[in-house]
């Protein structure tokens, strides 16, 4: 049951507000974002691991990404992916990302049990094969935590009439929360799926749901997939 039932609306159960903020919620203006649910995340002896953070955090988020995703699949929504890596060349690797990288042993672009870590073409930087995308959706390849910033993410949004994001992915507190206010402050309409996101410290997860629901939701709003696959029409 939709939180509200008005003709021609449809609302999920969210905080600070019933999403979207209009309840226009369709197929045709509303996209799922998966942020970066790659091997180098969330795989074990990869990056997030080489740095010592505790991997169930960010493996948590796989089987709830997996029912938002299949609900939508099938039911026709814009599904878009992304995935942070660099050139084979690092080209597009700024020199303090990388010192700070290799400072904690977890050197970007140096060489792992999965290839170079965070490097396009390598089989740690690609999707988990659990999420991976199919045939027809976007895979948006992103040099940094946003997904908007040198990218051409916002022109698939605009072509598609996409006004409405939903996000998920790791981390809740960087890729994601970056993506996020990008996509606020370009007018998308944001909810923040709780536990479809991971963080690699679980109070920085909470922190960022929290800072989302301020000020009215100054960011978005927060939901949960089981709220959503519920109300989604
Ligand atoms: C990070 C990401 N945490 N996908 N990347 O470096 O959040």
């Amino acid at each position: 049951m939709n939180a509200r039932a008005d003709i021609n609306q449809n609302y999920i159960d969210a905080d600070p507000y019933p999403w979207p903020f209009n309840g226009d919620l369709r197929a045709e203006n509303t996209a799922l974002i998966v942020i970066d649910m790659q091997t180098d995340f969330c795989g074990p002896g990869r990056y997030v691991d080489h740095m010592g953070y505790d991997l169930s955090l960010v493996r948590a988020p796989i089987e709830p990404i997996k029912s938002v995703l299949s609900t939508m699949r099938a039911r026709g929504y814009t599904i878009i992916h992304t995935r942070e890596g660099h050139r084979p060349d690092l080209a597009d690797l700024p020199a303090n990302k990388r010192w700070r990288s290799q400072r904690i042993n977890a050197g970007i672009g140096d060489p792992g049990p999965c290839g170079r870590i965070l490097v396009r073409g390598e089989p740690g930087w690609d999707i988990i094969p659990d999420l991976y995308p199919i045939e027809g959706e976007p895979i948006i390849d992103k040099p940094g935590k946003g997904s908007f910033c040198a990218t051409d993410l916002e022109l698939i949004l605009t072509q598609r009439g996409i006004r409405n994001i939903v996000l998920t992915g790791i981390t809740t507190d960087v890729c994601v929360h970056t993506t996020m206010r990008e996509a606020n402050d370009r007018g998308f309409e944001c909810v923040m799926l709780e536990d479809c996101c991971g963080a690699t410290d679980h109070g920085n997860h909470l922190a960022a749901i929290k800072m989302i629901k301020m000020q009215g939701g100054v960011f978005g709003a927060v939901s949960n997939s089981k709220a959503f696959v519920e109300q989604l029409p």
